[in-house]
């Protein structure tokens, strides 16, 4: 049927405001078009025949609004109790009266308040006008969800979605529930990366019965390392079952939701009444993502020359106290997870380079992450070693350009090495080129306060008890009255 123009729905709707205005002044002198009687039943339930009020309030339905509608207007809509009086007189409810045509009427429960129940279907019935009364007497009216019907149907006050029972999608009020802990116990790629390198929005762990959620999953914050407690309501073990009655699956995902690792499954069980507590070891290495992890190894190196300057490049920073000295070479070594040394090549499959580079460093692609280390070695002009973490090599992730800070070699600063010679090699200071390193001119109470030196604060400053010039490094006329000043 082409549908009404706006004209004639106009028309249409005036003509109808004027006979339901007649129909309301002529009172009960309607001739109903249709009688009806209802039922109802829960999803998935038979019908139930209404004996009493209690049918229609155990499932939470006050009222029973029934539309007429014809070609998608509503041209009369009257409101019933959901058991009128006229079921317990075992008659028919009348309708109203229509003039002859089709229709659709559409009947909806409403709750105790009188208002529609949220995502809850109407029933709809064509129905066709000519004359005689119709009777419709087997309309079936959905309850709705017992976690959506304003009842506290297990009487443990808590109604619908404040009752603990409604999380799950049985969508019921009466289930055992019992809190669950479970520690997500993270390590990414070793350790030494992020969540966001490696585009990992969250995790999900899921709660299945078989293949079947047994409740919402939860979203558990992604970390590089540490552990995210998950504390949730599930339903106790089925009956019958005591152990392994329930899998968990987690999956890290990406911000798209998509999952980006193969899933880990384990089974837990929940007793009732206690809190279990499920350990997940959710360590994750390159070959548990669904593409490999495939990343070059990146790092910049940092040389941790003293105190006063941070970590500094191959050549000397411009700041005061960084001092002259330039490294030249760097030793590199590569270490796989099991601190396995391994060859590796830059990003040209090159040897890399023995000068010391102001620039990252970038490897060849490799697969299998875990954690890389790199050991480093920083090298005088006279080949002599001043930094060195061969003893504790940096551990690396993938993805992301790692820092590596170099120390000063073990034992005495060679020659070679040192960042001054006098202080004016440490900038505009004095008293700051102790040792050969440039240090803050450090108020000092005791020696102690100078560091593993002996008998070196002096007059309440760090200084170095000489007898000649050379016992103060390689400067001219700087032991001065016993004292490398
Ligand atoms: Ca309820
Ligand atoms: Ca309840």
């Amino acid at each position: 049927m082409p549908a009404a123009s706006p004209s004639q729905r106009t028309w249409t709707f005036r003509t109808w405001k004027l006979w339901l205005a007649a129909g309301v002044l002529a009172g009960c002198g309607e001739s109903p078009s249709f009688e009806m009687r209802w039922q109802i039943a829960r999803a998935g339930d038979d019908p139930i025949e209404l004996s009493s009020a209690a049918d229609c309030s155990t499932v939470g339905i006050g009222q029973i609004r029934v539309s007429s509608l014809q070609n998608g207007v509503t041209v009369d809509r009257r409101t019933f109790p959901c058991y009128p009086t006229e079921f317990a007189d075992d008659t028919l409810v009348a309708g109203p009266e229509l003039p002859d045509g089709n229709y659709i009427i559409e009947f909806e429960p409403l709750s105790q308040a009188g208002r529609p129940f949220p995502d809850l279907d109407s029933t709809l019935r064509e129905l066709s006008v000519a004359g005689a009364s119709v009777t419709l007497s087997d309309i079936v009216l959905n309850a709705p969800p017992a976690c959506a019907d304003g009842i506290d149907n297990d009487v443990d006050g808590l109604v619908d979605s404040r009752d603990p029972s409604c999380l799950f999608p049985d969508g019921r009020e009466d289930i055992d529930t019992t809190l669950t802990t479970f520690f997500v116990q993270q390590q990414l790629l070793g350790g030494h990366t992020s969540c966001g390198a490696l585009d990992i929005s969250h995790l999900e762990l899921e709660y299945l019965s078989g293949e079947e959620p047994v409740r919402q999953a939860s979203r558990v914050d992604c970390l590089a390392t540490g552990t995210s407690p998950v504390s949730v309501r599930l339903p106790a073990n089925p009956e019958g079952c005591e152990a392994d009655c329930y899998t968990w699956r987690l999956t890290a995902v990406d911000y798209q939701g998509q999952p980006l690792t193969q899933a880990r499954t384990g089974t837990f069980s929940v007793t009732p009444g206690k809190n279990d507590l499920i350990e997940i070891d959710a360590t994750l290495v390159g070959n548990d993502f669904v593409e490999p992890v495939a990343s070059p190894l990146s790092f910049v190196l940092n040389f941790v020359s003293n105190d006063v300057v941070g970590p500094r490049g191959c050549t000397p920073p411009t700041q005061s106290h960084a001092g002259l000295l330039e490294i030249a070479d760097i030793n590199l070594r590569f270490y796989d997870q099991d601190l396995q040394e391994l060859p590796l090549l830059d990003a040209e499959g090159q040897a890399f380079s023995s000068k010391c580079p102001n620039a990252p460093l970038t490897t060849e692609t490799l697969s299998d992450w875990g954690t890389y280390y790199v050991g480093v070695e920083g090298l005088s002009n006279a080949g002599e070693v001043c930094f060195s973490n061969f003893d504790d090599p940096t551990p690396v992730g993938a993805h992301l350009t790692a820092s590596i800070a170099v120390e000063r070699a073990p034992g005495v600063i060679p020659a070679s090495c040192v960042d001054c010679q006098v202080d004016a090699d440490c900038g505009s200071c004095t008293e700051c080129c102790i040792g050969g390193v440039c240090r803050l001119p450090t108020p000092c109470n005791t020696d102690s306060d100078c560091g593993n030196c002996e008998n070196c604060c002096i007059n309440n400053s760090c200084k170095i008890i000489c007898e000649q010039d050379a016992d103060c490094g390689a400067c001219v006329d700087c032991c001065i009255d016993g004292f490398c000043e």
